[in-house]
C-alpha cells in the first residue's frame, strides 16, 4: 500500500486515511493506493465499516492537475480506467463508508465522498466538481452519482458551473447527511458506523448490494435482485441467531458473530 493512503483499523471500524499535504491531490499513486485500501478493508474480518478521512484541513482538492496537465489523449486512454477505478473499488466495498470531510471536497475529492455511502462534512467544508473550469467534465462518477444522489437539475447546476456549495446547502441539496462543527467530523463519522460493529455483516453487505444494485436497474429486476440476496441469508448463522434469540428472548440485539 501506499505511504499517501493507510488503513488504520481500530474497534471495528478501518479509516482509509489520504495523506498528502497540502490537498491530498489525487496523484496516480494515491489513487492505486486507495484501491488497495478498499481491498484490504472489504477482505479484514476485523473491519466492519470505513471512515475515509483526508485529515482535519482538507478531504481532497480533486486529482492532481499538475500530473494530468502533461497527459496526451492516449495517456487518459490508457490511464483513465484506474481514476473510475478507485471510486468503484470505494462505491463496491461491501461494508458501510462514510466520508468525513473536512476543508475541501472537489472534483475526484468530491466523487470520493459520492463514492461513500454517507458524508459528514465539517461546517467550513467546501464541495464541488470545478473540472469544467479546466476545460474537461468530472470523469471518477461525478456526473453519474451527484445526478443519482440530489437530482438532474441541482448536479447540473455544479457540474456545468463549477461551484463550490458551503456545507449549509449541501447539507439542503442532500449532497451531505450531517454538518457538524469541524473538530467533531471525525469522530461524529465514526459514530454513524459504528452501530455496525459486530451486528450481521453478510445481511448488512445484502441491504447495501440490494440498493445499490436495485437503483440501476428496473423495479421487477431490482426486486428479483433483492429475492435472492434475501433467500443466501438463510445460509448464514446470524440468520438463525437473529430469529432464535427473538424467539427465545424477545427482541435484540442479538448476539451476532457476522457468520
Ligand atoms: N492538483 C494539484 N495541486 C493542487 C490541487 C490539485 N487538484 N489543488 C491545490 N493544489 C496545490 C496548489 O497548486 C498549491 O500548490 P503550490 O503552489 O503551493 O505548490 C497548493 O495545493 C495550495 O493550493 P492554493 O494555493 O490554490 O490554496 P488556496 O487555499 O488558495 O485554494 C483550492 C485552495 C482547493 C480552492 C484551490 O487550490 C483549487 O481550486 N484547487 C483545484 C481544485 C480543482 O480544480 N479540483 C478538480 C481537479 S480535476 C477522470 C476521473 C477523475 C478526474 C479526471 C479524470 N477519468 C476517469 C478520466 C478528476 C479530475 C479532477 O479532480
Amino acid at each position: 500500500m501506499s505511504d499517501l493512503v493507510r488503513l488504520e483499523v481500530e474497534d471495528g471500524i478501518g479509516t482509509v486515511r489520504l495523506d498528502r499535504p497540502p490537498m491530498n491531490a489525487l496523484n496516480a499513486e494515491i489513487q492505486h493506493g486507495l484501491v488497495a485500501a478498499c481491498r484490504e478493508a472489504a477482505e479484514r474480518s476485523d473491519v466492519a465499516a470505513v471512515v475515509v478521512y483526508g485529515g482535519e484541513k482538507v478531504f481532497a482538492a480533486g486529482a492532481d492537475i499538475k500530473e494530468m496537465e502533461t497527459m496526451s489523449y492516449t495517456d487518459m486512454v490508457d490511464h483513465s480506467g484506474l481514476l473510475q477505478d478507485f471510486t468503484r473499488a470505494l462505491a463496491r466495498l461491501p461494508k458501510p463508508t462514510v466520508a468525513a470531510v473536512t476543508g475541501y471536497a472537489l472534483g475526484g475529492g468530491c466523487e470520493v465522498a459520492l463514492a461513500c455511502d454517507w458524508r459528514v462534512a465539517a461546517e467550513d467544508a467546501r464541495l464541488g466538481q470545478p473540472e469544467i473550469l479546466l476545460g474537461i467534465i468530472p470523469g471518477a462518477g461525478g456526473t453519474q452519482r451527484l445526478a443519482r444522489l440530489v437530482g438532474p437539475a441541482r448536479a447540473k447546476d455544479l457540474v456545468l458551473s463549477g461551484r463550490f456549495v458551503d456545507a449549509r446547502e449541501a447539507l439542503a441539496i442532500g449532497l451531505v447527511d450531517r454538518v457538524v462543527p469541524a473538530a467533531e467530523v471525525y469522530t461524529a463519522s465514526r459514530e454513524l458506523v459504528s452501530r455496525y460493529v459486530g451486528g450481521p455483516s453478510y445481511a448488512v453487505r445484502a441491504a447495501k448490494e440490494a440498493i445499490d444494485r436495485g437503483l440501476e436497474v428496473d423495479l421487477e429486476t431490482g426486486l428479483e435482485i433483492e429475492r435472492q440476496l434475501f433467500a443466501g441469508l438463510f445460509a448464514t448463522r446470524d440468520r438463525a441467531t437473529g430469529m432464535r434469540h427473538f424467539v427465545e428472548k424477545g427482541k435484540g440485539p442479538a448476539p451476532f458473530e457476522g457468520s
